[in-house]
């Protein structure tokens, strides 16, 4: 940030943060614009501001057409699509973002400044043959974040925390971001599910203790960086004395694409999701599309998730998979493995 902001552009910025409707944002940022000091030095600010209140204008337009969509939820609410939800946290100007941006065709707004996500923003990452919804939310700060931060994570089946490894701040920032969670009664745990992930932080296993609580992997971003290795090591000391939960970390670049496919794999095992394939007596199976049910599901889920009645009616099933020999007959306790292929037999 320039150190010439005027107390008004301050003001301007302040109330555009706190801002709830997409109106009052345009209006502070217009205001913001306006206090902004037009030189050689705030171009590059003028431009972003510019971009944001084109994008904020419309939002506004938009929801002008539809006031009756708009009356019915908030602007934070974001429906669940595909085989699961993870939403990004972290704190500001960390690379969710961009994050959001190299796992997905989706373009959030990345920006060089905090606080360019104002709302969340769901994409969809493409996991082999499933889809997982990734949810690009603002940034966690202790006095920052918006108050329905909470309510947007609702319902969340996990998350990942991005940590930015190149900047001299990360301690602070990591602290008001877990001092927001803690205020909402938000914890994170250890998913156990993970596969992939061979480092660690932290070393304190407590289970979820409160109603909200997210499997969780931290992601350590812009770890080309040069001192990034020394400030994990701050960010390890500084976990162990904090009392943090034990989480997984994975080291990534959004710059050099480094892990990136890792981070995909990684989200979709923080799922904890198995999938299973269904062949009707005596065809092939469509491996293209399949049953995605929590891990521990048993062949009578399947059959249930098939049809109510196919559930009622099971006898038993054949299965081709990791832990059965080819078309082994299984029963309804039968647990599913990720990739089994089942031909369910019911009186159906
Ligand atoms: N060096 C480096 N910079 C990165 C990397 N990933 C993102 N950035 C930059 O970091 C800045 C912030 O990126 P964003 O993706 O907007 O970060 P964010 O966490 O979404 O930011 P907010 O929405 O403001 O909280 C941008 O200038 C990005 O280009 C990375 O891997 N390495
Ligand atoms: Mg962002």
């Amino acid at each position: 940030m320039p150190a010439n902001l005027t107390p008004e552009y301050l003001e301007a910025e302040e109330r555009w943060r706190e801002a709830d409707t997409p109106e009052d944002k345009l209006e502070a940022l217009h205001d913001m614009l306006r206090a902004l000091p037009k030189h050689k030095g705030t171009e590059k600010m003028q431009a972003e501001l510019r971009k944001r209140i084109a994008k904020m204008r419309d939002q506004v337009e938009k929801q002008k057409r539809s006031p009756a969509a708009i009356k019915r939820k908030p602007d934070w609410v974001v429906e669940k699509q595909g085989s699961g939800q993870i939403i990004v946290l972290g704190p500001p100007n960390s690379g969710k973002s961009s994050l959001v941006n190299s796992l997905t065709t989706a373009e959030p707004e990345v920006g060089e400044y905090p606080f360019t996500t104002t709302l969340p923003d769901p994409a969809m990452m493409e996991y082999e043959n499933v889809q997982v919804q990734l949810v690009d939310l603002p940034p966690l700060h202790r006095d920052m974040s918006p108050g329905w931060m909470a309510d947007a994570m609702r319902g969340a089946d996990g998350a990942i925390m991005a940590l930015d490894v190149a900047d001299d701040d990360i301690l602070d920032l990591t602290e008001a971001a877990f001092a927001f969670l803690a205020d909402k009664n938000i914890s994170l745990y250890w998913p156990e599910h993970l596969q992939s992930a061979a480092e660690s932080l932290g070393s304190d296993d407590s289970p979820p203790d409160s109603v909200q609580s997210y499997p969780t992997l931290v992601v350590a971003n812009k770890c080309e960086d040069e001192e990034a290795q020394l400030r994990l090591q701050l960010l390890q000391e500084m976990w162990e004395t904090s009392g943090y939960p034990r989480l997984p970390l994975i080291r990534t670049s959004c710059y050099s694409g480094n892990n990136i496919e890792l981070l995909r794999t990684c989200i979709w095992q923080l799922l904890g999701k198995v999938r299973v394939y269904t062949r009707p007596p005596g065809r092939k199976a469509d491996l293209s599309a399949p049953f995605v049910l929590k891990s521990g599901s048993t062949a009578l889920d399947l059959a249930h998730a098939i049809h109510k009645d196919i559930g009622a009616q099971f006898r038993y099933a054949k299965a081709w998979g990791k832990n059965t020999f080819d078309a082994q007959h299984v029963g309804p306790d039968y647990v599913l493995t990720d990739g089994d292929i089942l031909e369910v037999h019911s009186d159906n």
